[in-house]
């Protein structure tokens, strides 16, 4: 059997699992509920209570929450306790101009950093490795999501940051580190670089990478795997829920072990938003079972993907979701950066020189995602931009 951070719940049978998630779904529903006046109001008008809620089944009945109800109580609306128990706040960018704002008490904390460090470990990292973290530390989860959770393992931590890439390769050779935490697309970056300051990868220490906020294909793990020698593992999350954590692939690689004990995932049909039969795609809800600062029932990511509960190699009970297929909305990852053509539109139309049409494309730049916004002008001329907002 694989080594496992909590060996008791990632083995756990799938009948105590359903009971433990029963019992915090009813707890949670009751929480919320009673704390939150959304959740209040949104439960009366679909005429229903937490002691409605008898089987996982029940949850059903319950109504969803999306993006656009945490920007309509921006910032702290859907807090369940008061601003002085909640100690850390991260932000993701939504539709508007405003950030999505999401909050954390030191328990909270606690339990993402315990999510997190299952995930390493079912990624191989261990407390010899010498961990190099190059997402942006900031508002986005995903630094101090893998940071902590490292540090739980007793990993010693390289807070690197993103960017100046040939500093992150310096480093990554001079401090030996054994294990890599970036979006798939920077650490091919990296790679890049790497190659191009003449370094072999044999020179680096690097033994996994833990990559995840946007898509990668197998084709991009194989190459990450020949270009830095290390064995890629993808791992999935969202701020809304907790950030990095939710899920992450064991070293068997066949899906991503979901931390069902905290996160009460369903998988629905895209237009009826009906459940699924297992192993169908649909789009992902999860219902937080164990949050106190920012519960969330029912929120749709408006990811695509689907769930097995087919025993893993590794010995894991914890369900697997695939890869994700796509998304139910036009939100684009870009170098890590949500960003939803609405939100570009809404700083064109504010341009009185720009007229109503415009093309927002995808493009590469070697392995990195660029944008091009070409904008019809008012005088009928085409203005092309490069790169916008990206340093
Ligand atoms: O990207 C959290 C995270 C950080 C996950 C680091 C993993 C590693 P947000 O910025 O809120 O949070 O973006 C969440 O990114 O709804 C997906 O559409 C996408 N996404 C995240 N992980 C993956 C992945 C973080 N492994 C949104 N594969 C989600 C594909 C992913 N898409």
């Amino acid at each position: 059997m694989e080594r496992m951070y909590d060996k008791k719940i990632e083995t756990i049978t799938r009948s105590e699992l359903k009971a433990l998630q029963l019992e915090r779904l009813k707890k949670i529903t009751e929480y919320a509920y009673n704390r939150v006046p959304f959740y209040k109001k949104k439960f009366d008008e679909a005429k229903v209570k937490p002691s409605d809620i008898k089987t996982l089944k029940d949850i059903e009945r319950l109504p969803f929450t999306t993006k656009t109800d945490l920007r309509d109580n921006y910032p702290y609306g859907l807090l369940a306790v008061p601003m002085d128990d909640i100690v850390r706040v991260h932000a993701s960018s939504g539709t508007s101009g405003k950030p999505t704002v999401v909050a954390y008490t030191r328990n909270d904390l606690d339990m993402w950093s315990d999510c997190m460090a299952r995930l390493i470990v079912a990624a191989g990292g261990t407390s010899r490795d010498i961990v190099q973290i190059s997402f942006g530390y900031g508002l986005f989860t995903g630094a101090l999501g893998l940071h902590q959770g490292w540090e739980k393992i007793g990993a010693t931590v390289i807070p690197a940051s993103s960017g100046n890439t040939e500093r992150q390769v310096m480093l990554l050779k001079d401090l030996r580190a054994t294990a890599l935490v970036s979006t798939p697309s920077y650490a091919l970056y990296i790679a890049e670089v790497m190659e191009r300051m003449g370094i072999k990868k044999e020179e680096l220490a690097l033994r996994i990478g833990l990559f995840g906020s946007e898509a990668s294909s197998p084709e991009m793990h194989k190459e990450l795997q020949e270009r830095l020698g290390v064995l890629p593992t993808d791992n999935y999350g969202l701020s809304e829920i907790i950030g990095p954590g939710v899920s992450g692939e064991c070293v068997f690689k066949c899906g991503m072990h979901i931390n069902e004990d905290h996160f009460l995932c369903e998988i629905l049909k895209e237009d009826i938003l009906e459940p699924v039969t297992e192993g169908e795609y649909g789009e992902l809800v999860i219902t937080t079972l164990t949050k106190e600062g920012l519960p969330m029932i029912r929120y749709r990511t408006k990811d695509i993907t689907n769930i097995t509960t087919e025993p893993c190699k590794c010995g894991r009970t914890l369900a697997r979701m695939d890869k994700i297929k796509g998304r139910t909305d036009d939100m684009l990852k870009i170098r890590g950066v949500n960003v939803f053509p609405s939100q570009i539109e809404g700083v064109l139309m504010n341009i009185p020189e720009v007229g109503g049409n415009y093309e927002i494309t995808v493009t590469r730049e070697g392995c990195l995602d660029a944008l091009e916004i070409k904008v019809e002008l008012n005088d009928g001329s085409l203005l092309t931009i490069m790169r916008p907002f990206l340093s």
